[in-house]
């Protein structure tokens, strides 16, 4: 499922890629995990699966993490040095402050690539899965955040890897 990304230039670079998230060389990947940090389905089943059992033993140590934050391990057995795990929101109908939440994970881990100066960072399309958060909404809220985000860090490149065509026409029309 692996595509040419599409890319656009803004102060920093985006990138639009059809594909797995595990496999891509950035310094950084984002995970969409759960509050305990222990891994699940999803994204983060492939992550954990990938990544190899050094990544489960360090997010032990991790001692969860709230909804709307995020925390940084290494990537272990994946290409990328570090991995993000970003808690989203679980969509219910708009009036829970889901926006807020989702939004602050994108904040959270573009803090998260300043600290550890992680040049390049790959988001999946946090909480649009199992969470159930609409894509179109969601895909707003990501690509505002990055792009408000790479208005002050114009070094830096920032990818969305889209595992199906719906999420990367979502970002398509945005972008
Ligand atoms: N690469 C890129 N994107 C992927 C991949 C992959 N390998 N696999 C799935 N996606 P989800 P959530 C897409 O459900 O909604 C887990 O159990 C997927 O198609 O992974 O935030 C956690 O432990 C969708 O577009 O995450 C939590 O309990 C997007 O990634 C819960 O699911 C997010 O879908 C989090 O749910």
């Amino acid at each position: 499922m692996q595509g040419a990304p599409y890319l656009v230039s803004y102060p920093g670079m985006i990138k639009l890629v059809l594909g797995d998230i595990t496999v891509q060389k950035v310094d950084a990947i984002v995970n969409a995990a759960n509050s305990g940090l222990l891994g699940g389905g999803g994204v983060d089943g492939a992550i954990h699966d990938a990544a190899g059992p050094g990544l489960l033993e360090e997010c032990r140590t991790l001692g969860g993490c709230e909804t709307g934050g995020a925390k940084a391990t290494s990537g272990y057995g994946l290409p990328a040095k570090w991995v993000f795990h970003a808690v989203g929101p679980i969509w219910k109908g708009g009036g829970h402050r889901e926006d807020e939440l989702l939004a602050s994970c994108y904040q959270r881990c573009l803090a998260l690539a300043v600290e550890k100066d992680a040049r390049s960072v790959a988001f999946p399309a946090i909480s649009t899965g199992i969470y159930r958060f609409p894509v179109g909404r969601a895909a707003a809220i990501a690509v505002r955040e990055v792009k408000a985000f790479l208005q002050g860090h114009p070094d830096r490149e920032v990818l969305f890897v889209c595992f199906d065509k719906g999420t990367l026409a979502a970002y398509q029309t945005l972008l």
